[in-house]
């Protein structure tokens, strides 16, 4: 447990909002590079994010753990080529303590308000901690707060009225007893198809609500040697090694995978094997068949996840939820199956980013409300036009279905930290992308979208805005990504002087 409550400050250079990956690597970069006057601030009560909110049994990540680590703080623990979500959450700490910024770090502290002060080249921002509003003007702004970070729970008839005991994934309920207990899991991607192995070997009966199949490829995972981690100790090229290794693999094919459906039916073949292999019923094998392509949601891994559907006291349900009861779960066909504890897995807010909702920009609007009019977009991800000062680490169109978004988020911070290094060098009061800069940004990136599988793959996923348009995921790759942001680019930007030095 690392938690560390800051003194609130009523001035401050640069304030982070947020302690995961982004927010916490934003706080390292930003000390060495000198720039010790900062604030990050957490609704949670630790470093982590995501990691230190989701604790669901089975919770691991399926990026490769050499991936999953900050480049400057490699990560020699590793246990296995897969890390379970306690690994990561321990290694964030680790991370954060050692590297002497938490001092600076204010938890329990939501971020209520953040409004653009022109007259101040400042954001206004009132954070509430201990039961009472604070105002902190900030000069820089990041937000490092997550797309995957607000559960979204189903508007399902009748869930407020379930008289047992029912939680989202991402907020686990650990006093929940499960034994020999009746649970049901609503939904099937990346939460819950590691989540339903584990509650299959405990409960009495479970049942399983798909809406619609996803693909579930063969999870390769095995604990590393003890020759491999004694190399990762003494020898951190090798930890190097194998990264790049696993990197170049996954970016050769991915551009082309998204692109190319006769890349995308081997894949398939594969997938269609471990159904196969994890399940012998022919109707059961038939109802966890994809009927969409492969990619266009993001692609699941397991070897635990069909044999458990599989199992005597596990029951798939293929037909829609029509209500919920006190007592349990009725599908359109009318049957009710009566159930203890209910889990939902159901995903986040992904396009309509809560945080949006709070931020107020230099035309007094909004982010939430420019975005509901034009769709989620920014440039390079990161930079906001009406938002001067404001940077956000996996803004649209950052996310990946592929690698580790800890390279995305470190290509990020590194713009940024350039960006702060030109404003300084120039005395700049402000920078905010010009509009037309932003514009050619996004036109691009849906010109490219329009041919990948996420818009052509016949599913809907999360990846979608409301209008259809994909604006979470990166069409390229990862290497684009960090070559287009490795210098700020102050030419596309509108900048102002700066009329005072006191903030
Ligand atoms: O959420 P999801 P998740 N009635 O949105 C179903 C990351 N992640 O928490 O497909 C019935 O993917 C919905 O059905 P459908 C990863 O990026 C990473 O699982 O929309 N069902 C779907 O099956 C991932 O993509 C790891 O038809 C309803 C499910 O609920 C992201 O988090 C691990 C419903 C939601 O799936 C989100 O994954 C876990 C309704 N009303 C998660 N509403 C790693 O390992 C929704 N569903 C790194």
């Amino acid at each position: 447990m690392t938690t560390t409550t800051a003194p609130l400050p009523t001035r401050v250079e640069h304030l982070v909002v947020g302690a995961g990956f982004a927010g916490l690597g934003t706080a390292i970069k930003l000390d060495e590079a000198g720039r010790r006057d900062f604030l990050v601030v957490d609704r949670g009560h630790d470093v982590g994010g995501t990691w230190r909110d989701n604790t669901y049994p089975g919770a691991a990540c399926d990026v490769p753990s050499q991936l999953y680590s900050f480049s400057f703080a490699p990560n020699p623990a590793w246990s296995r080529s897969f890390s379970p979500q306690p690994e990561i959450q321990a290694y964030l700490q680790r991370v954060a303590e050692r590297s002497g910024v938490l001092d600076r770090f204010s938890f329990a502290t939501s971020v209520e308000a953040a409004a653009w002060d022109e007259a101040e080249q400042a954001w206004r921002v009132t954070v509430h901690r201990d039961g009472a509003d604070h105002e902190v003007l900030a000069r820089f702004l990041v937000t490092g707060s997550g797309g995957l970070s607000e559960p979204k729970m189903p508007d399902i008839e009748g869930i407020d009225s379930f008289a047992g005991r029912v939680f989202h994934s991402a907020r686990w309920d650990h006093d929940a007893d499960l034994a020999g207990k009746r649970v049901a899991v609503i939904g099937t991607g990346a939460s819950a198809i590691q989540i339903v192995p584990e509650l299959q070997k405990v409960a009495g009966r479970l049942d399983v609500y798909q809406r619609t199949a996803p693909w579930v490829m063969p999870r390769h995972d095995r604990p590393y040697l003890g020759v491999e981690k004694l190399g990762f100790r003494l020898v951190p090229g090798l930890q190097k090694l194998y990264r790049t290794a696993i990197y170049w693999g996954r970016e050769s094919y991915v551009p082309g995978f998204t692109l190319d459906k006769r890349i995308i039916a081997p894949a398939q073949k594969l997938a269609l094997k471990n159904i196969e292999k994890g399940i012998t019923d022919p109707e059961l094998r038939a109802k966890v068949t994809p009927t969409f392509d492969m990619g266009c949601k993001r692609i699941l891994i397991s070897n635990t996840y069909y044999p458990a559907l599989a199992a005597d006291n596990c029951e798939l349900v293929t037909d829609r939820i029509a209500r919920i009861t006190p007592t349990g779960i009725v599908t359109e066909d009318g049957t009710e199956r009566e159930v203890d504890v209910l889990v939902v897995a159901t995903g986040f807010f992904t396009t309509d980013q809560p945080i949006a909702h709070h931020i107020t920009g230099r035309e007094g609007r909004t982010l939430a409300e420019v975005w509901d009019q034009r769709g989620m977009a920014a440039y390079k991800g990161t930079t906001i036009h009406g938002f001067p000062n404001l940077f956000q680490i996996v803004g649209p169109n950052v996310g990946l279905g592929h690698s580790s978004m800890v390279f995305m988020i470190e290509s990020q911070i590194a713009y940024v930290l350039d960006a702060l290094q030109t404003v300084d060098e120039h005395a700049y009061g402000s920078v905010e992308p010009k509009q037309s800069a932003q514009d050619a940004w996004n036109d691009d990136l849906h010109r490219r979208m329009r041919r990948t599988v996420w818009s052509t793959g016949g599913c809907a996923s999360w990846y979608l805005d409301a209008h259809g348009r994909n604006t979470t995921l990166w069409p390229r790759t990862t290497f684009t990504f960090r070559r287009l942001l490795s210098r700020f680019d102050v030419e596309a930007y509108d900048v102002t002087a700066r009329r005072s030095a006191t903030t």
